[in-house]
């Protein structure tokens, strides 16, 4: 695949070449952008389940597909989930899909950020082949968002990760909540919090992709916000969380791993924005294909090794002392 320059400057993770590879120009249907987009391997394809906005604001979700995940994207007319006009909690749009393949529910699990004038909450649906979809409902109420299932259950638990923000504490923090059946769900616990001050990720943060299992824990990708004068700047981070109790963090990295620079991720509706909801292990080739939105306006993919990324993150990772006390 022809990678950009990243792979001479040491780069952990480097941008494709050809991106963007998805924008509003290149829809079958009027479009204003077309983002952070969900992934999965479907029968050997990729697809990559787009947040697209329309021109009145409010965003569904579209389906492309290609054979090599790169190139000859092949989209669908019709949106695979849009507001349904009988669920006010959804009239304001549907957001930011994370798809997580559940092997005993021998179902793709995708969990996106349903807006409506409550605020943004957290639905489920499921679908076998990205063709049709069961709705699941909203799982978590307002204000929750960055919403990401794990692909098993621990302790005959499904395990989420989400994004509550609770008006005791107005932190924006990463939580978990467990699940036996997905529809009732127990409190949420604490997993990995802002920090504080200068930092990269100080303003808010919340998952990427769901994380993917390792030998060495779930690979945990999540965006970080800093509030800056020119308004907030999204970058990419690595954690690994305990593989049988993931509110435990091992190794979370200093640095952001992928920030705002080309200029698709400089110039868009919201500059200065990359935010991954999409990821594809290929264990044949060690790759780690990262789908992200770029300034809010297009898709865009990077890739790197998995043994690289393992290896960087539990060196240069440090236990996290920075988490939310429960
Ligand atoms: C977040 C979400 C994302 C968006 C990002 C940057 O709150 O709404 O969909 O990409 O802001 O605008």
């Amino acid at each position: 695949m022809a990678r950009s320059s990243g792979e001479i400057s040491g780069e952990l993770f480097q941008r494709y070449r050809g991106n963007p590879l998805l924008s509003p120009e290149r829809w079958p249907y009027a479009a204003n952008a077309v983002m952070n987009a969900g992934a999965a391997e479907v029968d050997g394809s990729t697809v990559l389940l787009c947040r697209v906005e329309d021109r009145r604001g409010i965003s569904h979700l579209t389906v492309a597909r290609s054979r090599n995940g790169v190139s000859n994207w092949v989209v669908d007319d019709v949106p695979l989930l849009a507001p349904d006009p009988d669920l006010p909690h959804e009239s304001w749009g549907l957001e930011d899909p994370r798809i997580t393949w559940v092997e005993d529910l021998e179902s793709w699990v995708i969990a996106f950020t349903s807006f409506g004038p409550g605020g943004p909450g957290l639905s489920l649906a499921t679908t076998q082949d990205f063709r049709s979809v069961q709705r699941l409902g909203m799982v978590r109420a307002p204000e929750d968002k960055n919403g990401g299932l794990l692909s098993r259950q621990i302790r005959g638990e499904y395990v989420l990760l989400h994004r509550p923000v609770t008006a005791l504490t107005h932190r924006a923090d990463v939580w978990l909540s467990r699940s036996k059946d997905l529809h009732s769900w127990a409190p949420p616990e604490p997993v990995l919090a802002a920090r504080p001050g200068g930092w990269w990720d100080s303003a808010r943060i919340g998952i990427g992709p769901p994380p993917i299992e390792t030998p060495e824990g779930w690979l945990l990708i999540y965006h970080g916000v800093r509030q800056t004068a020119a308004g907030a700047l999204y970058r990419a981070g690595l954690a690994l969380l305990d593989l049988e109790e993931p509110t435990k963090v091992r190794r979370r990295c200093a640095e952001w791993i992928l920030g705002p620079r080309e200029d698709y991720e400089l110039m868009g509706d919201v500059p200065g924005v990359v935010f991954p909801c999409g990821m594809i292990h290929r264990p044949e080739s060690d790759e780690l294909r990262l789908y992200y939105g770029a300034a809010d306006s297009c898709v865009a993919l990077a890739t790197a090794s998995l043994s690289e990324v393992l290896g960087f993150v539990v060196e240069h990772g440090e236990e996290d002392s920075t988490g939310l006390q429960a």
